[in-house]
């Protein structure tokens, strides 16, 4: 797996962990914390390191009691989602970077972290603890770290096959779609993401076009694009011979026998499994 072999400063750092500059060079001077330096003589943290550090193997308990991160299970979605709902949500780059870095695949990072993190978000924000405008920093926050590990895949070979992500009209949810093309990238596709909001006739044309190996779709709310448009994206797709899978917080049992022939899954995880697996080859006779 390609891993992120990212770099940070003592001061980006320190603000990550909410420290003073000067406390994290001395750690570092003294040892206990692992650096290098750069020709010019600056001091450089690799990222695999501040994994470690979150985990309570450098800095000290009470620094981590403040940041709620005392273990390294304490690096939870709880403690995400807090740092999310905070004053410096950015610091959740860092977490996320940290644990991908420390090799977490995306499916785990999307399906451990990512989504029970929002989720409590969103709980935070029905019982009013949250703000919107918290909840909307902390989805900006998300996407920077969601396009950040997305740059950072190799470019996939020519023969890489392809995939389509996308979320039905009606479907405003951008995070979803990115996971699944992290994901998608990670097992060695080639993925384009449509986004949300994709009219259900446009994927379906794609689809005819481009015969994706792959088509991924990501189902936030149940409702979109009605039952004459899944039963035309299911046929478009054994049409192509591309196999679907579908998942998502909407993805109700309702849905599934208007797309027949896909694959539904509960988690990310679990569509990583299946892609894992050599592909029937389906046709419209066989499906
Ligand atoms: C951020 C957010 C928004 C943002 C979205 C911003 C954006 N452009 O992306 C905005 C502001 C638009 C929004 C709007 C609304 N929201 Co909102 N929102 C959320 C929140 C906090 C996070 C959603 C998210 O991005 N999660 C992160 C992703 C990664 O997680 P995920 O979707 O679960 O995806 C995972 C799996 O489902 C799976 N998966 C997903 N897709 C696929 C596809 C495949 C193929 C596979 C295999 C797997 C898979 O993998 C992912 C990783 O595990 C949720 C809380 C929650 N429970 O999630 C509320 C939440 C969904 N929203 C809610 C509400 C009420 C609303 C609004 C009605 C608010 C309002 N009054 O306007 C509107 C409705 C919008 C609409 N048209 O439907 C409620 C829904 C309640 C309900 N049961 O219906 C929730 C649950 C908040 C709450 N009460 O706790 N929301």
């Amino acid at each position: 797996m390609q891993r992120l072999e990212r770099w940070v400063s003592p001061a980006r750092l320190a603000r990550a962990l909410g420290l003073g500059e000067s406390t994290l060079k001395r750690w570092i001077d003294q040892g206990r914390i692992p650096a290098a330096k750069t020709p010019g003589g600056h001091r450089r943290i690799r990222l695999a390191e501040v994994l470690h550090l979150l985990q309570g193997g450098g800095v000290p308990q009470a620094e981590l009691a403040a940041l709620g991160l005392t273990d390294r299970d304490e690096v939870s979605s709880r403690a995400l989602a807090a740092v999310l709902g905070s004053e410096s949500p950015e610091r959740a780059l860092t977490i996320l970077e940290g644990l991908y870095a420390a090799g977490v695949r995306a499916a785990e990072l999307a399906d451990r972290w990512i989504a029970p993190a929002m989720q409590r978000v969103g709980r935070g924000w029905e019982a009013g603890r949250i703000t919107i405008t918290a909840e909307h920093r902390a989805t900006g926050v998300m996407l920077r770290a969601l396009y950040g590990l997305l740059r950072a895949q190799p470019v996939p070979s020519a023969r890489a096959p392809d995939a389509v992500v996308a979320g039905l009209a009606g479907d405003p949810y951008l995070l979803a779609p990115l996971c699944v093309q992290l994901v998608l990238c990670e097992s060695g596709l080639r993925a384009t993401n449509f986004g949300p909001d994709t009219p259900a006739t446009s994927l379906c044309d794609a689809i005819t076009e481009r015969r994706p190996a792959v088509v991924a779709l990501s189902v936030s709310v149940p409702g979109t694009s009605g039952h004459d448009a899944r039963v035309a994206l299911a046929a478009a797709c054994r049409e192509a011979g591309s196999r679907l899978f579908v998942g998502g917080r909407g993805l109700v049992p309702d849905l599934l026998p208007d797309l027949a022939g896909a694959i539904g899954c509960r988690s990310l995880s679990e569509m990583e499994r299946i892609l894992r697996r050599p592909a029937r080859v389906r046709t419209a006779r066989s499906a």
